[in-house]
């Protein structure tokens, strides 16, 4: 990697960033091409079944490509999938050199350094480039990369909780959090594909979980956790895109058939899996259903029992902590056992108002 490809290829993830949560299940790729020193075409990955990020970017820069670099967050494709092979359109432009931070793991997809090597044009791929760049471009594609390799979502755990470890709310008060760290939420909600919690959420808090306060190109559907189908068909979340994580064959009997049916009719779609030998919900095969659904990213704001449980089975890739220091008087009891083992590192510590973000992430080796 040279000094000079530094500024491109941050711009390209800077344009990547900027459709993140439009692409599902594709994933958010920028892509910036630059002929001696000058852009001269730029681009994004269109919504699935449109153009990829180097498409676009070539459409942009017409015959101004011929002997130009491309930058690409991700290494370009080289399959027919929905779309044609980006290494035969970025060949057919002439471009000579493509620097990418990332090696796309999708089997179908993978082999466009091979193929572009191949045809002489020079490649500069993740091993080359600064890790920092290549570490952020991982993050960018998380739920991309984590269902190609994991064939599970990439999960956030959101908490919000007091001083003394408490997430509900003092007697009176709606909010734990003041409105920096709930707006910090929705920025969160408009870059992920599905917000989830547990139902005991839907029946105490009656939550949207959609994006208010801050732009969204594409609302997160909601996915709600609800073994024993115990949602109100007059909740808010209940409408149409509501997926419901259940026991299966629990709504085959009785008044759960009823409510199936009505859940049903008001919008909301089933997805039934088995219970673990606890008799509690299988977890992990819920989130693996949810990838059939074309969900990548998962943002969870559920309870203190869900929250346990995600936890508890190795789910959760990323912990967002809001603490309301004001409230619970001077302790700093953390609500649940926050992982602490090898591959987590501390991606973020700073404030929302009056309350402190404390983030946390792990790399996506190692983990299921
Ligand atoms: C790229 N550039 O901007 C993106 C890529 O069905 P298709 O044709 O849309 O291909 C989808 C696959 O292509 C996807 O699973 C991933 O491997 C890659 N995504 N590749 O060259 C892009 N979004
Ligand atoms: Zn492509």
């Amino acid at each position: 990697m040279r000094a000079e490809d530094c500024a491109p290829l941050v711009r390209a993830i800077a344009l990547a960033e900027q459709v993140r949560g439009t692409t599902t299940p594709n994933p958010a790729v920028g892509c910036v091409l630059v002929r001696e020193g000058e852009i001269v075409g730029e681009g994004a990955t269109r919504p699935v079944g449109g153009a990829h990020a180097e498409v676009v970017a070539l459409r942009a820069a017409g015959s101004r490509a011929r002997g130009a670099c491309a930058y690409v967050t991700l290494e370009p494709c080289a399959h027919h999938g929905r779309t044609p092979p980006c290494t035969d359109a970025l060949i057919a432009a002439g471009v000579v050199r493509v620097v990418h931070a990332c090696a796309d793991p999708n089997p179908p997809a993978a082999g466009g350094a091979v193929t572009l090597r191949a045809a002489g044009v020079e490649v500069v791929g993740p091993d080359a480039i600064s890790p920092l760049l290549a570490d952020t471009v991982t993050a960018q594609l998380e739920g991309f990369l984590s269902v190609v390799s994991r064939g599970r979502p990439h999960v956030t755990l959101k908490l919000a909780q007091t001083a003394d470890g408490q997430l509900t709310a003092p007697d009176g008060e709606r909010w734990i959090t003041g409105p920096a760290a709930r707006r910090a939420v929705h920025r969160w909600r408009a870059t992920v594909d599905a917000v989830l919690v547990g139902s005991g959420t839907v029946r105490s808090d009656d939550p949207q979980l959609d994006v208010r306060h801050v732009p969204a190109v594409v609302q997160p559907r909601p996915v709600v956790v609800d073994t024993r189908l115990r949602t109100p068909c007059d909740a808010r979340v209940v409408r149409p895109g509501l997926l419901l994580v259940t026991a299966a064959g629990a709504s085959k009997h009785g008044a759960w058939r009823e409510r199936r049916d009505a859940l049903e009719a008001a919008g909301a779609q089933l997805v039934e899996v088995a219970c673990g030998p606890d008799g509690r919900l299988d977890l992990a095969a819920g989130l693996a259903a949810l990838a059939d659904h074309g969900i990548c990213a998962v943002f969870a704001e559920p309870g203190r029992r869900l929250a346990e449980a995600l936890l508890g089975a190795d789910l959760v890739d990323r912990v967002v902590l809001h603490v309301a220091v004001g409230l619970g008087g001077l302790g700093m009891a953390p609500a649940v056992d926050l992982p602490t083992g090898p591959g987590w590192r501390l991606e973020r510590v700073g404030g929302a108002g009056p309350d402190v973000v404390w983030q946390v992430r792990r790399g996506l080796d190692g983990a299921r």
